[in-house]
């Protein structure tokens, strides 16, 4: 039996179901980048409320691949969330998603949906690259799909994106010529000042098809900031299956996630939103705090754990975590960053440094190594960087910061401590590799990597002490390995 709406009632007695009907939904929501992050944090919270509110359905849309559509839509979009860790979870089905559509496929109709009257946010998931930002996040005029999308526009046919930015231009100007409200725009993604950096990119790309389209967007159109956490790693083929057994119905692609969840959001929705802060969602008149605290903690942790877990051949999170030395690094690297912090009221930094420890210990989740490492060139400046700035300005030289950067640029090397070959998944593959592999002396490849423009590091470059101590945590990789370098001096 595969899981439908039919196949509902069939289910093992113990799996939680939808608390209302998914037939009689209505799309409230577009949500842009459909994966299993979105699948397990956004859609579970707008599952738990749909019952009081049917018109929040989401039509989930892929920017890439047809994956997720081909496997949902023939059981009706549902799927589990299956929770690992801790005490045994009941797998619930998540009946959240009205439809799942793949973009370019026919982009000009998921244009037109986003423009439907009833659609009152569009909320994404789109990975750190999907900004199409360069360094400083201005919008990357470079990028191939802003290129292309431009082109289109100044054509007359911009009703055929292929970029984020060009998909909520578009439909925004569809919006604003048939007179209907803005909807409101929701950043569900790991940058600093989110909402921000995406009216941003947005506005600057519709200025270039419009001036007046531009002015609008970044005057009327809401794009609150949100800081998202629940860790997802991807499921593999034997989740699939033990997924499948414990409902009683083959899912074709269920979700896994931690137990924990959280979601701190502005709650600016001109249009109305899902009443989230039912299912635990936190309303915040700020959310810098959150973010920051959130992507400098864990995230800068889990670039950290990445590298030199990539390096070691630790495979996942908590197998790393596992070594005493590298989990005694990491918390340090937490007691190094958190000056740079001003922690949201009523948390303390220890006691929030000490639960994300404990996630990332969670062996009930296979969170790889590789998977997090990806990406780097996109997720470094606001992980590490950042607060490497400002702990160079006070004058304190980050050591742990250095290490992880370290462990970076030997990643983009390509050469784990046996001597097996590692792959880079990076936009910016190409440049990383041939700057991380620059001859010469090791401050120099140091100063090759960080001074690439996706890093927007070139300014920590000038200093000094810096440098010295990423090049001589580099030579410590290249002589030791990760466990020499790990280990008390
Ligand atoms: C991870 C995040 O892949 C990564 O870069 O650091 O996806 C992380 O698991 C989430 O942000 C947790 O909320």
């Amino acid at each position: 039996m595969r899981l439908s709406r039919a196949a509902l009632p069939h289910l093992a007695r113990n799996v939680v179901r939808p608390g209302h009907d998914p037939a009689a939904l209505r799309t409230g929501i577009v949500h842009l980048g459909a994966g299993a992050f979105h699948r397990a944090h956004l859609a579970s919270y707008t599952d738990t409320v749909l019952a009081r509110d049917l018109r929040w359905g989401i039509l989930g849309a892929s920017l890439r691949h047809a994956d997720v559509r081909d496997a949902l839509v023939p059981q009706d979009c549902l799927y589990a969330l299956a929770l690992r860790g801790g005490t045994d979870h009941a797998p619930r089905v998540i009946g959240a998603h009205t439809g799942l559509v793949v973009a370019p496929e026919d982009p000009a109709s998921l244009v037109a949906r986003m423009a439907a009257p009833e659609v009152a946010i569009v909320s994404l998931t789109v990975t750190e690259k999907g900004y199409c930002r360069v360094a400083g996040g201005d919008l990357d005029m470079a990028h191939p799909d802003i290129a292309a999308d431009l082109a289109a526009a100044r054509s007359g046919s911009a009703k055929t994106p292929r970029s984020v930015p060009g998909f909520l231009a578009a439909a925004l100007a569809a919006r604003r010529r048939a007179d209907i409200p803005a909807f409101t725009v929701l950043s569900c993604d790991n940058l600093p000042h989110n909402g921000a950096a995406l009216r941003r990119v947005v506005s600057q790309f519709a200025t270039l098809m419009d001036p007046d389209l531009g002015a609008w967007i970044a005057e009327a159109v809401a794009f609150p900031s949100a800081m998202v956490d629940r860790i997802v790693p991807a499921t593999t083929a034997s989740d699939r299956v033990e997924i499948s057994t414990a409902l009683g119905a083959e899912d074709a692609w269920p979700v896994v996630a931690e137990p924990f969840t959280q979601w701190v959001l502005e709650d600016r929705f001109p249009l109305g939103r899902p009443a989230w802060e039912e299912a635990g969602a936190t309303l915040a008149a700020d959310v810098r705090p959150w973010e920051e605290m959130k992507l400098r903690l864990l995230n800068g942790s889990h670039s950290a754990i990445a590298y030199l877990g990539q390096l070691a051949g630790w495979e996942t999170v908590a197998e790393a975590i596992a070594e005493p030395a590298l989990a005694s690094m990491v918390a340090a690297l937490m007691t190094e960053v958190a000056p740079t912090l001003s922690m949201p009221a009523g948390v303390d930094v220890a006691g929030y440094g000490r639960a994300v420890l404990a996630r990332f210990a969670n062996p009930a989740l296979k969170h790889r190594t590789a998977q997090i490492a990806a990406d780097g060139s996109q997720k470094l400046p606001q992980r590490l960087l950042a607060p490497a700035r400002v702990l160079l300005a006070s004058g304190c030289v980050p050591k742990r910061i250095a290490l992880a950067l370290a462990a970076f640029i030997r990643f983009c090397q390509g050469r784990a401590d046996d001597g097996s070959a590692l792959a880079l998944s990076d936009p910016e593959a190409a440049a990383l590799r041939a700057r991380a592999s620059h001859a010469g002396t090791s401050a120099e490849r140091v100063r090759a990597v960080l001074v690439l423009p996706a890093l927007g590091a070139a300014d920590l470059v000038q200093d000094e002490r810096f440098v010295a101590a990423v090049a001589g945590a580099l030579e410590a990789l290249a002589e030791g390995g990760v466990r020499a370098a790990l280990a008390p001096a």
